[in-house]
C-alpha cells in the first residue's frame, strides 16, 4: 500500500519487533512458531497501547495541573469500528509496524482484518460520536466520551434467500486489547422506589429518593489518539453489574437459576445496543439504559470536578456537557436532582447551573424518533425525576403563559409533558429547556428544526438555536482508507495538507490536467480492484473493475430511497435489454446497509435488491453493463473498502428528511461524484464542490412540504413517466418473485396511493439525472475534473473544522490545531 505518513526508522523497528515478540509471549502467552493471527494481533494491538499510554498520562496530567475545562460527549452510541490503524495512523507507526512484522513474517494488513468491529452504534449518529472523538483529541481539547459498553453491538446481518437475517454480534469474545476495565471507578444507580419528604432545619423540606433497585456502573476506558499522537482523550463506557452477584440463599436451596435472576436483570442494561436508527425501541430497559449511562457520567465527572475544583457552583466555567441526541437529555433532571438534593443548592440556582452546562445536539426530525416516555413508565422508574420534571414544566409554562397570555396552543406545544394519545414526556422538550445551545447537524436542517419540531421552543429561546454542519475525520476517511489518494494529494498539495484540510484546494488548480487524471484514476482502479476482489470472495459476483461503481450505503430506510434506486435500476436494465448495443456506461450497482429488525418495509426492500440482483446478474444480454450487488453486514470496516472504490455517491434522501449525512462527505472527499436531492448537507456540499459537479435532482424540502400538504397524486406521476407504470408492474406483478408473485405488492401499493416519501413524482428527475451522470462518465476528461474538484472541495468537511465550531461557539474551550 502506498505511504501517507512517516517512514519507518530502522531502530524503532528493530524496537517495535522485540515489543511485540515480548508482549505476545508475556502478555499473549504465546510463542511465535505457535501464534495465530489472533494472537499477532494482540500483540501488535498490546505493544501500540504502551506506545499511546504514556501520551495518555501526560494529556491527562495537564489537563488537571493546567485546570482546564473539560467537554463532557454523552452518547448512548460510538461507532468507532477497528482501533489498530486508527491508532499506528495517528502515531505515525503505520510503516514502522509493517516493517517490524515483515521482519517476524507476519503481514499487517492480514491482522488488520482479525481485528473486530466495535460495533457501538446503528449508523451516523454513533459514527459522527467517533469522529468528533478522534477531532477533539486531535484538536487538544479535554474531552471525554461517556457511553456503555455493549456486550453486544448492532447485530450481524446475514442474508438468505435474500432476506435479512439478525444475528448476535460478539465483539468481545476474544478480549478487547485497547480498553482498561476501572473496576474502582463504580457507582451505583438507583431504580424505582419511592421519594420521601424530609424537614430539615427552619421549615426547609427536602426531597429524599429511596431507590428499590441499584445497579453498579463499572467504567472501562479507551484511549483515543489524535493526529500525531499529540493528545490522548478518554471514552469511558460502562458496564452493569449487579450489586450482589447472585443470591446465596436461593443458590443453596438448590434454585440455581432463581439465585441468578436479579444479577442478569440488572447486566440486560448493558448487553446489547438496540437496533433501532429511527423508531425508538419504546421500552423499559431503553430508558434503563439511557439512566444508567447519564447517571454514571454525571457522578464521575461532578466528583472529578469538585476533586478538582472544590465547588459544583463553578461547573458551568469548567465543564461542558454535550447531549448526542436526546438518549442522553435525562441528564437536565439528574443534575437538578443532584444538585437540590445533594448539594443542597435552591432551585434556580440548580436550574442556571444547569442549563449553562448542557448544550444538546438534534440529529432527525422524523417525529417517531424524536423520544417520548410514557409518564406512568417514568413515575416508576425514576419517580423523583418525574416530580423534578414536573415543576421545571410549571415554572416554564408559567413564563410562557406571562410571556404569550392566551395563547393556549403554545403552551401545550411547548409543555415537557404531552396529553393527548396517553401521557408521555417529551425529552426533545426537555432537553431544549434544560440546554444554553441547541444545534442542528447541517444548515437545512438547523433551519427546518426552527420551523418544524422546536418551532415554538425557537420562538421562546431564539438565542439559544445555532448551526454545527457535521463533519468526517480525514485519517480513518481518507488517510487509513484511501493511501493512493493520500499519497497523491500529499505530491500534489505539499505534506501540509495532512495537518490542514485547506490545503487541499491547492489541488483545484490541476483538476484539469490529464496527467492528474490518469494518476486519480489509477488510484481509484486500485481501490475498485480490492472492492471487486471482496465482491468475488463474499458474494461470488464477478465485477468489472472498468465499470462506474455506483453505490449506496446506509441504513435502509423509505426515507433514504434505496427503493428510488433499486427501481431505477431496473428501468435500466430494461432500457439495456432493450438496446444492448447503444453506448452505454457499464454500472456496478452497490448496495449496503442494514434494516432495524422490526422494520418491514425497509427488510422488504433488502429482498428485492437481492431478487433484481439475482435476475440482473443471471442474465446474459446485460452481462458486461450492469450488475447489482447487495453486500450483507454493512460495518466501519466494509464503508472503509467500499468508499475509496465509489464512483457515484447516492444521496438520494426525500429533501427535508435526512438531517445532515455523513458518507455523502466521505465518498465525496474520496472523489466519488454524488447523485442527490437538496437534503442535508448535500446542500453544503453542492456548495462547496459547484453545482457542475454534483448531479442534483428532485424536489425541494419545501415542495416536498406542498405536495404532502395538497396531496402527492401518484397516479399522474406514474402516469407521465416513461418508465415507472411498467417498473412498478413489473415488481408488482412478480417478474422478480416467480416464486411469490406478490411478495413486493406492499411496496407498490404504497408508492401507488400513499408514497409518503415521493419516489415517484422523484422518479423522472432521478432517471434524468442518471443519464447526465452516463454521459460525463463518457467524457473521461469531465468526469476526473469533476473528481478532483469534489476533492480539492471537500476540506470544509473536516470534523476538525466542525469541533472548532462546537468548541468556540458553545463550549468556550481552546483548540489548539497540529498546525
Ligand atoms: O448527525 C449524524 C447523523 C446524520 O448525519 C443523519 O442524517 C441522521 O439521520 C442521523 N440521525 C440519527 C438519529 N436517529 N435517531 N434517533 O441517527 O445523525
Amino acid at each position: 500500500p502506498a505511504r501517507a505518513v512517516t517512514p519507518a526508522a530502522g531502530d524503532d523497528v528493530a524496537k517495535f519487533r522485540a515489543a511485540v515478540i515480548a508482549k505476545l509471549t508475556y502478555a499473549v502467552g504465546k510463542n511465535p512458531a505457535a501464534a495465530s493471527d489472533r494472537d499477532w494481533f494482540l500483540a501488535t494491538a498490546f505493544a501500540t497501547r504502551d506506545r499511546i499510554v504514556d501520551r495518555w498520562v501526560t494529556s491527562t496530567r495537564q489537563t488537571y495541573s493546567e485546570g482546564r475545562k473539560r467537554v463532557y460527549y454523552l452518547s448512548l452510541e460510538f461507532l468507532i469500528g477497528r482501533l489498530l490503524f486508527d491508532a499506528l495512523t495517528n502515531l505515525e507507526l503505520l510503516d514502522t509496524v509493517r516493517a517490524a512484522l515483515g521482519d517476524l513474517g507476519v503481514d499487517l494488513d492480514r491482522l488488520r482484518q482479525v481485528e473486530p468491529d466495535a460495533a457501538l452504534g446503528n449508523g451516523g449518529l454513533g459514527r459522527l460520536a467517533a469522529c468528533f472523538m478522534e477531532s477533539m483529541a486531535t484538536l487538544s481539547i479535554a474531552a471525554y466520551g461517556y457511553g456503555i459498553r455493549y456486550d453486544h453491538g448492532l447485530f450481524r446481518q446475514r442474508i438468505k434467500n435474500g432476506w435479512q437475517m439478525e444475528y448476535p454480534e460478539d465483539w468481545l469474545s476474544f478480549g478487547n486489547p485497547w480498553e482498561f476495565e476501572r473496576p474502582e471507578v463504580l457507582y451505583d444507580i438507583g431504580f424505582g422506589g419511592s421519594v420521601e419528604t424530609l424537614t430539615v432545619g427552619n421549615d426547609r423540606k427536602k426531597q429524599v429518593w429511596h431507590p428499590a433497585e441499584k445497579v453498579e456502573a463499572v467504567a472501562y476506558d479507551t484511549p483515543i489518539v489524535g493526529w500525531r499522537g499529540r493528545h490522548v482523550n478518554t471514552l469511558r463506557l460502562w458496564s452493569a453489574r449487579a450489586v450482589d452477584p447472585l443470591r446465596l440463599d436461593a443458590f443453596n436451596q438448590g434454585d440455581h437459576v432463581g439465585a441468578l435472576a436479579d444479577q442478569v436483570k440488572a447486566e440486560a442494561i448493558s448487553k446489547v445496543l438496540y437496533p433501532s436508527d429511527a423508531t425508538p425501541a419504546g421500552q423499559e430497559l431503553r430508558l434503563r439504559q439511557e439512566y444508567f449511562f447519564t447517571a454514571a457520567s454525571l457522578h464521575d465527572l461532578i466528583r472529578r470536578h469538585v476533586d478538582s475544583f472544590g465547588d459544583i457552583r463553578s461547573l458551568p466555567d469548567k465543564v461542558s456537557i454535550q447531549l448526542n441526541d436526546t438518549h442522553p437529555s435525562i441528564a437536565v433532571t439528574e443534575l437538578m436532582r443532584v444538585l437540590l438534593d445533594e448539594h443542597d443548592i435552591e432551585w434556580d440556582e440548580a436550574f442556571d447551573i444547569t442549563v449553562r452546562t448542557i448544550s444538546y445536539t438534534n440529529h432527525t426530525l422524523l417525529p417517531e424518533a424524536l423520544e417520548t416516555w410514557p409518564v406512568p413508565l417514568m413515575e416508576r422508574v425514576l419517580p423523583r425525576h418525574m416530580q423534578i420534571i414536573y415543576l421545571l414544566n410549571a415554572k416554564h409554562l408559567e413564563r410562557v403563559r406571562t410571556q404569550f397570555p392566551g395563547d393556549d396552543a403554545l403552551l401545550s406545544s411547548v409543555s415537557l409533558i404531552q396529553e393527548d394519545h396517553g401521557r408521555r414526556v417529551r425529552m426533545g422538550n426537555l432537553a431544549f429547556l434544560g440546554s444554553h445551545s441547541v444545534n442542528g447537524v447541517a444548515a437545512l436542517h438547523s433551519d427546518l428544526m426552527t420551523t418544524t419540531v422546536f418551532k415554538d421552543f425557537y420562538r421562546l429561546f431564539p438565542e439559544r438555536m445555532n448551526n454545527k454542519t457535521n463533519g468526517i475525520t480525514f485519517r480513518r476517511w481518507l488517510y487509513q482508507a484511501n493511501p493512493a489518494l493520500t499519497s497523491l494529494l500529499v505530491d500534489v498539495c505539499g505534506p501540509a495538507v495532512l495537518d490542514d484540510a485547506t490545503q487541499l484546494t491547492k489541488l483545484a488548480q490541476f483538476a484539469g490536467d490529464s496527467a492528474l487524471h490518469d494518476r486519480l484514476a489509477a488510484a481509484r482502479r486500485q481501490n475498485k480492484v480490492a472492492l471487486a476482489r471482496l465482491i468475488r470472495d463474499r458474494l461470488d459476483i464477478k465485477v468489472n473493475p472498468g465499470a462506474l461503481f455506483d453505490v449506496q450505503i446506509k441504513r435502509i430506510h423509505e426515507y433514504k430511497r434505496q427503493l428510488l434506486n433499486i427501481l431505477e435500476t431496473i428501468a435500466l436494465y430494461d432500457a439495456m435489454r432493450a438496446n444492448p448495443a447503444k453506448n452505454w456506461a457499464p454500472r456496478v450497482k452497490i448496495f449496503s446497509g442494514k434494516a432495524a429488525a422490526s422494520y418491514q418495509m425497509a427488510k422488504l426492500i433488502i429482498k428485492l435488491a437481492n431478487d433484481v440482483a439475482k435476475v440482473v446478474n443471471d442474465d446474459p444480454t446485460v452481462r458486461d453493463l450492469l450488475k447489482v450487488v447487495f453486500l450483507p453486514n454493512y460495518n466501519v470496516s466494509l464503508a472503509e473498502v467500499i468508499i475509496p472504490a465509489a464512483d457515484l455517491s447516492e444521496q438520494i434522501s426525500t429533501a427535508g428528511m435526512e438531517a445532515s449525512g455523513t458518507g455523502n462527505m466521505k465518498m465525496a472527499l474520496n472523489g466519488a461524484l454524488t447523485i442527490g436531492t437538496l437534503d442535508g448537507a448535500n446542500v453544503e456540499i453542492k456548495e462547496h464542490v459547484g453545482d457542475e459537479n454534483i448531479f442534483i435532482f428532485g424536489l425541494t424540502a419545501e415542495q416536498v412540504e406542498e405536495r404532502r400538504r395538497n396531496g402527492v397524486d401518484e397516479m399522474t406521476a406514474i402516469r407521465n413517466s416513461a418508465h415507472l407504470g411498467e417498473v412498478l408492474d413489473a415488481v408488482g406483478s412478480g417478474v422478480f418473485s416467480p416464486d411469490e408473485p406478490d411478495r413486493f405488492k406492499p411496496l407498490v401499493d404504497a408508492l401507488r396511493h400513499h408514497d409518503y416519501f415521493l419516489v415517484t413524482p422523484d422518479f423522472d428527475a432521478y432517471w434524468d439525472a442518471q443519464r447526465a451522470v452516463d454521459a460525463r462518465w463518457h467524457d473521461r476528461a469531465a468526469w476526473w475534473t469533476s473528481s478532483a474538484l469534489n476533492t480539492a472541495n471537500m476540506g470544509w468537511f473536516s470534523s476538525d473544522r466542525t469541533i472548532t465550531e462546537y468548541a468556540t461557539d458553545i463550549w468556550n474551550v481552546p483548540v489548539r490545531p497540529v498546525r
